[in-house]
């Protein structure tokens, strides 16, 4: 016989053992999850928030980037400030391979043409803060999510001001309640409908508790809804504010201070905890008194985390997951933001 072919079953036999003992290796290496079809790498997500310039999306991405870097996968951040740039964002991820997204919507009412358009890209989907809304304006409960207790911390908003205001020594004939309103989304409504809730049971009346309605949900959006709602209240005296996060309060701070209302006639309270860090480093206070600090932590890096495991272990997260608030004030909150990772 040729020697080539009496050596070839040996060298097959020494490939055969060199590949299981590489195999061996790589996935005694790789621990418990190497048995998942993907392979360590190969999973591709998107990230997708509808208000790209605010601290707290910014800090959302921060944190899902922790993720990848940690678990091995790739993560695709994305802008998407309205329905267009959402739907594209799909097919794109789509084309380019990704098995899912997280996506904060910038109106709650595409659910359901996001949903329809994942599904049939094969995506796996995770909303994130803000819950999709169905075509009977119900919230979408089959599409899994994750955001924050609203009422609750809204109620606890609520609470803070009302202590305040007690502490100042403030009586509920000369106090006022500026609630900047942002209905069109549920949870913010929750916020500020759980904020006056507990104002009102604190003896704030109900005449004396203001909505002024924001036509955009940002700062200049609140400025005008604080500004028309002061301009029309001269005689208040003190000012408790809230509204459904930082900048919703920040707007109406800078009209109180636009419209000459002293510092220390008005106490605001923020939700967020992390569009207000200028604001409390500020070495003059303002009334921006603090805020219900929240967790990006849990909404970056755990959704990410959920959805990876969802496509790589096929372990399918909750459908609805809350996470809570910490008040933040100019006392603690360096310590607090050191805690939570978010300033070093
Ligand atoms: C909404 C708000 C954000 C943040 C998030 C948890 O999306 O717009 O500012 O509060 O919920």
């Amino acid at each position: 016989m040729p020697k080539s072919f009496s050596d070839s079953p040996l060298r097959v036999l020494i490939a055969l053992v060199t590949l299981g003992l590489v195999a061996l290796a790589s996935s005694c290496s790789k621990g418990p999850e190497s048995a998942a079809p993907a392979k360590a790498g190969t999973v591709k997500i998107g990230f997708l928030v509808k208000q790209p310039e605010e601290p707290w999306f910014q800090l959302e991405w921060r944190f899902a980037e922790q993720a990848a870097a940690d678990l091995k996968f790739s993560l695709v951040k994305i802008g998407a400030t309205d329905g267009e740039k959402v739907l594209t964002a799909i097919d794109n991820l789509a084309a380019g391979g990704a098995q899912g997204l997280v996506i904060c919507t910038p109106d709650t009412k595409l659910g359901p043409a996001i949903v329809s358009k994942a599904k049939a890209a094969n995506l796996k989907l995770i909303a994130v803060d803000d819950r999709f809304v169905g075509a009977d304006q119900q919230p979408m409960a089959a599409v899994h999510y994750l955001g924050i207790s609203a009422r609750k911390i809204g109620e606890a908003v609520g609470q803070t001001l009302a202590d305040e205001m007690k502490r100042r020594g403030w009586t509920p004939a000369d106090t006022a309640v500026c609630a900047i309103t942002f209905d069109e989304l549920a949870t913010a409504k929750e916020r500020t409908d759980g904020a006056t809730a507990v104002l009102l049971a604190a003896g704030l009346p109900k005449e004396r508790i203001f909505r002024a309605p924001m036509r955009t949900a940002d700062i200049p959006g609140s400025f005008e809804a604080a500004n028309t709602l002061l301009t029309q209240k001269s005689d208040v005296k003190h000012w408790l504010v809230c509204g459904s996060n930082d900048s919703a309060v920040l707007g109406a701070v800078r009209a109180l201070e636009g419209r000459g209302v002293a510092v220390e006639n008005a106490v605001a309270v923020g939700i967020n905890g992390t569009d207000c860090i200028v604001e409390l480093e500020k070495a003059k206070p303002t009334s921006f008194y603090g805020s219900m600090l929240l967790s990006a932590k849990e909404h970056g890096y755990k959704t990410s985390e959920m959805l990876y495991k969802w496509i790589k272990d096929g372990v399918e997260p909750p459908l609805d997951t809350r996470t809570i608030g910490t008040l933040i004030t100019r006392e603690n909150f360096r310590k607090v933001l050191k805690e939570q990772g978010i300033r070093e």
